[in-house]
C-alpha cells in the first residue's frame, strides 16, 4: 500500500522542470542530530534563541563556544540517513534542482548533495571577527577561545545567528531559485524563522510552484501548502524517489 500523497507530488514533480527543497532540523533528527524547538533543542536550559545571538557572543563567547563544541562533538560521528541520500537521488533525476538547507551540520555535503545551498552557513567554519576570514575547521573540541591563525583576531562559528542578515548573493539566488520554482518541497522546518519561514509562500505566490510540505507534525503552514503530508523525512522522501524513479 503506498502513500498516495506522495504518489501525487511524485507526479508533480515528473511533470515539472524545476524543483526547489528548503530542509531544516527535522531532516536530521533521524540522524540524531537534535531539532531547535521542543524539550529537544535545550542545552543546560539554554534554549537556542538565547545563545544563537551576536549579544550573547559578546557578552559570553566562552559559554557559546562551549555549546557549539557540545554541538560539534554530537555531530562529528553522526551520518547522513535515507532522507538525505534521497534527495541526492532526487537532484540526479531533475535538471533545476536547488537543494536549500538551514541546516548547519553539513549532513548534505556528506551524503553527496552536489552543491546545497547552506543559508545559516555551517558548524565546520569558523569567522574571524577582525579580519573577516573564514576557515574550516573540524576539530572536537575546539580550542576555547579560539584565535584567528592570520591575525590573532577572535574566532567566532561561520553561522548566521538571530538579527544577522543572511549574505545578500545567497539571498539573492535563492529567490531567483524560487521565482522559477514549479514545485517546492518544504521538509522538516517549523517554518518559524525568517526568511526561511517565507519561502514556501513566495514560491507559491510568485512562481505559482505547487508546494507540499513533509513534516513529523502539522505545522502553522500546513494549511497554505498544496500538501501536508506527516511523516518522517527519513520515511517519505525515498518513497517519493521510489514513485519518481522511472
Ligand atoms: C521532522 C522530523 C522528522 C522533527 N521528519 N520532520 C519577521 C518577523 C519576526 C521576526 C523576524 C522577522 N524577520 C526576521 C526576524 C528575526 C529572526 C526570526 O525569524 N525570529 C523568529 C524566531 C521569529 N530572524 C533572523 O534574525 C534572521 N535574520 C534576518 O532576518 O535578517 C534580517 C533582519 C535582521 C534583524 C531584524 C529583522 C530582520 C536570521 C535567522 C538565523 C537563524 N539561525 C539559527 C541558528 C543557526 C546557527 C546554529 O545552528 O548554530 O538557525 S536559529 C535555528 O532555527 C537554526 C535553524 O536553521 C532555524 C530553523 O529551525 P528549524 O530547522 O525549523 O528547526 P525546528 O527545531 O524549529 O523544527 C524542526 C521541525 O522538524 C519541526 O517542525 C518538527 O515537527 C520536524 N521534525 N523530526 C520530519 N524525522
Ligand atoms: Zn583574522
Amino acid at each position: 500500500m503506498g502513500n498516495e500523497a506522495i504518489r501525487q507530488v511524485a507526479e508533480k514533480i515528473k511533470a515539472s522542470n524545476s524543483v526547489v527543497v528548503l530542509t531544516g532540523a527535522g531532516i536530521s533528527q533521524e540522524s540524531g542530530v537534535p531539532t531547535f524547538r521542543g524539550k529537544d533543542g535545550l542545552w543546560k536550559d539554554f534554549r537556542a534563541e538565547d545563545l544563537a545571538t551576536p549579544e550573547a557572543f559578546h557578552r559570553d563567547p566562552v559559554l557559546v563556544w562551549e555549546w557549539y563544541n557540545w554541538r560539534r562533538g554530537l555531530i562529528k560521528p553522526l551520518k547522513p540517513n535515507p532522507g538525505h541520500y534521497a534527495l541526492v537521488e532526487l537532484e540526479k533525476r531533475i535538471p533545476d534542482f536547488t537543494l536549500v538547507t538551514q541546516n548547519v551540520d553539513g549532513l548534505h555535503r556528506a551524503a553527496g548533495s552536489k552543491d546545497p545551498i547552506e543559508m545559516h552557513g555551517t558548524i565546520w567554519r569558523v569567522r574571524c571577527l577582525e579580519c573577516k576570514r573564514s576557515f574550516e575547521n573540524r576539530e572536537v573540541p575546539i580550542k576555547i577561545l579560539p584565535e584567528c591563525e592570520a591575525c590573532g583576531g577572535l574566532l567566532r562559528p561561520d553561522v548566521v545567528w538571530f538579527g544577522e542578515s543572511l549574505d545578500t548573493k545567497i539571498l539573492h539566488a535563492i529567490y531567483t531559485y524560487l521565482q522559477r520554482a514549479e514545485v517546492m518541497l518544504v521538509v522538516g522546518t517549523s517554518a518559524i524563522v525568517q526568511p526561511a519561514a517565507s519561502f514556501g509562500i513566495v514560491a507559491k505566490r510568485t512562481a505559482g510552484a505547487f508546494v507540499a510540505e513533509l513534516n513529523r507534525s502539522r505545522t502553522h503552514q500546513s494549511p497554505v501548502f498544496d500538501l501536508s503530508i506527516q511523516g518522517k523525512a527519513g520515511e517519505l522522501l525515498p518513497q517519493l524517489v521510489d514513485y519518481v524513479r522511472p
